[in-house]
């Protein structure tokens, strides 16, 4: 299927996502989510894709929802129309996704990159939610996640005063795990994601849900629901061959990709 506003390419196991309207910085309207969970959904049933990351240009990753296309709608289109739920199909891909982040990551951009399994972010990185200067607030999961992600007292900052987080600031909070030059995020992205793929699919997929089940449950859950997943593994035949390729100490050939 053509895509008119995403770049979707496979890089070995890798599956990336460009997101692709550049003279919106990225605005996400709803023909741009429609292919990006098209994308995502074709990503999760393709058995030679292991890992996805969605990256956007160097100047922005994505400037948030499209206000343009937002901006005359009434209560009713919004609430018969179900607005935003779409989105929550990013969450239920399987395999694990990275953002690449350079640029500005605001509004519903931040909320995508959040959405993702790990975010690694350019030094030229920005992240906001600056809804309240539009006279709304976060609608896709921005007053939840932050809040999980970097703690109440930056969620609370950055919900009601609209200010921009630079990379620096969002690794040391917590809302990306690293940061590196322009030139080296597209590479280093494609680098972890490839590293990721490399491992046995079916392992890497549980133990993502169960990262996840962190911010679903309790702790006494989470564990329990950990030990579960954990024991079984035993069951599968890549914990034998990780577990015999160490001992015999080679490199493991995993047969779930
Ligand atoms: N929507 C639509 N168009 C946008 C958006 C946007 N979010 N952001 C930028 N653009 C457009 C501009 O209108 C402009 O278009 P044109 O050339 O036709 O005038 C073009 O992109 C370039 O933008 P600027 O000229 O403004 O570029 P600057 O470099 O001067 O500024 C900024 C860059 C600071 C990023 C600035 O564009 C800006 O503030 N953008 C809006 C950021 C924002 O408020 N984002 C939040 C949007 S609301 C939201 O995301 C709600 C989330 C709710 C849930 C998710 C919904 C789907």
């Amino acid at each position: 299927m053509p895509y008119e506003t995403i770049i979707v390419e496979t890089r070995e196991r890798v599956g990336l996502i460009t997101l692709n309207r550049p003279k919106a910085l990225n605005a996400l309207n709803s023909e741009l989510m429609g292919e990006l969970t098209a994308a995502l959904q074709a990503f999760d049933a393709d058995d030679k894709v292991g890992c996805i990351v969605i990256t956007g240009s160097e100047k922005a990753f994505a400037a948030g929802a499209d206000i343009k296309e937002m901006q005359s709608k009434t209560y009713m289109d919004a609430y018969k129309g179900d607005f935003l739920t779409s989105w929550d199909r990013v969450t239920q891909t399987r395999k694990p996704i990275l953002a690449a982040v350079a640029g500005y990551a605001l509004g519903g951009g931040c909320e995508l990159a959040m959405m993702c399994d790990i975010a690694i972010a350019a030094t030229n990185a920005r992240f906001g939610q600056p809804e309240i200067t539009l006279g709304v607030m976060p609608g896709a999961g921005g007053t939840q996640r932050l809040t999980r992600f970097v703690g109440k007292a930056k969620a609370m900052d950055m919900v009601l005063t609209g200010r921009m987080m630079d990379a620096e600031e969002a690794e040391r909070s917590g809302l990306v795990s690293r940061v590196v030059e322009p030139d080296a995020l597209l590479d280093t992205a494609l680098s972890m994601a490839g590293k990721i793929a490399d491992f046995s699919l079916p392992i890497v997929m549980l133990a993502k849900e169960s990262v996840n089940r962190a911010y679903e449950t309790t702790l006494a859950e989470g564990t329990r629901f950990e030990r579960r997943l954990f024991q079984s593994m035993f069951a599968t035949d890549d914990q034998k061959e990780g577990m015999e390729a160490f001992v015999e100490k080679r490199t493991p050939n995993f047969t779930h990709k």
